[in-house]
């Protein structure tokens, strides 16, 4: 059996240091985790890459191209398309030896590939034509989520993501480790928001009349629908990393014969109002 993780988010939110932490915690635990580096632009990462895009374009080439004429971000779509177009080269990279090829895909932070192009949606199309199993593992760094304002956006943005692409999902918080005691436990109590639900812990304000009812709507279709699940992640805890990866594992890729396979239940139907 074959396994995809495509790890997206924001550029600067961790997708590296996140592939780098579970391959590390693989080798650990003598499991070979492969990591692809699909980021064209990519800088720096510290992991062990058995494929690299930039083997085949990179962002730099596409810009110094006097007939493309494209900048960054254009650079950048330009590459991701070649690659979903040269699919011998493709699947070369995918095909590693191996029982179980388990492959993360360390991709590009730019999120209109995800929201509304549809060159991922492709990727993601190929790897299961290619028999993968394929999840979205979404980075999102934790300080930008401590208040629930952000955290809804950051909901929404990863649900935007999940409705493009299609397949099982789950959003990782990064950064913990960084994260001061009291952000920390206002973390926690959004991800376990108890019997109250999400939009009970949003506060009336009387400036934002508006907002704020619109927000406590939003939360409250992400409370009955149980839409978006978020884990949080400390790379400096090796509790925190095997409950992340067992999560996406089991309920995102079914992972692992030995394991009690479990799916992920469908949402209770919610009368409308
Ligand atoms: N302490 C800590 N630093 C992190 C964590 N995740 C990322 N970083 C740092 O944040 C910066 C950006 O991370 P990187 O993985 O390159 O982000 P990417 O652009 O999404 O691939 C780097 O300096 C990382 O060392 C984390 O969980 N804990
Ligand atoms: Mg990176």
């Amino acid at each position: 059996m074959k396994y995809a993780q495509i790890v997206i988010g924001p550029a600067g939110c961790g997708k590296s240091t996140y592939c780098s932490t579970i391959q590390k915690h693989g080798e650990a635990a003598n499991r070979t985790i492969e990591v692809v580096n699909l980021d064209p632009a990519a800088e720096y990462f510290d992991y062990s890459a058995s494929g690299d895009i930039r083997d085949l374009i990179s962002v730099d080439d596409v810009m110094e191209d006097e007939d493309l004429k494209l900048g960054p971000n254009g650079g950048l779509v330009f590459c991701m398309q070649y690659m979903v177009e040269n699919q011998e080269w493709l699947n070369d990279l995918v095909n590693c030896p191996g029982e179980d090829d388990y492959i993360v895909f360390d991709c590009p932070g730019q999120i209109e590939l995800y929201t509304h192009l549809t060159v991922m949606k492709d990727f993601v199309r190929l790897l299961q034509q290619w028999k993968f199993q394929v999840c979205i593992v979404y980075v999102m760094d934790s300080h930008f989520v401590v208040d629930i304002p952000s955290y809804i956006a950051g909901m929404l943005t990863t649900l935007s993501v999940m409705m493009n692409l299609d397949v099982p999902h789950v959003s990782i918080l990064s950064k913990i480790d960084l994260l001061s005691a009291s952000s920390r436990n206002k973390v926690e109590q959004f991800l376990d928001p108890s019997e109250r639900g999400l939009s009970e812990l949003i506060d009336p304000n009387p400036w934002m009349e508006k907002h704020t009812k619109l927000m406590k709507k939003i939360a409250k279709i992400v409370d009955d629908y149980g839409f978006v699940h978020f884990m949080p992640l400390n790379i400096t805890d090796e509790t925190s990393i095997t409950e992340a990866l067992t999560f996406i594992d089991i309920r995102c890729l079914q992972f692992g014969e030995d394991e009690d396979v479990k799916t992920i239940d469908p949402p209770d139907p919610v009368d409308d109002e």
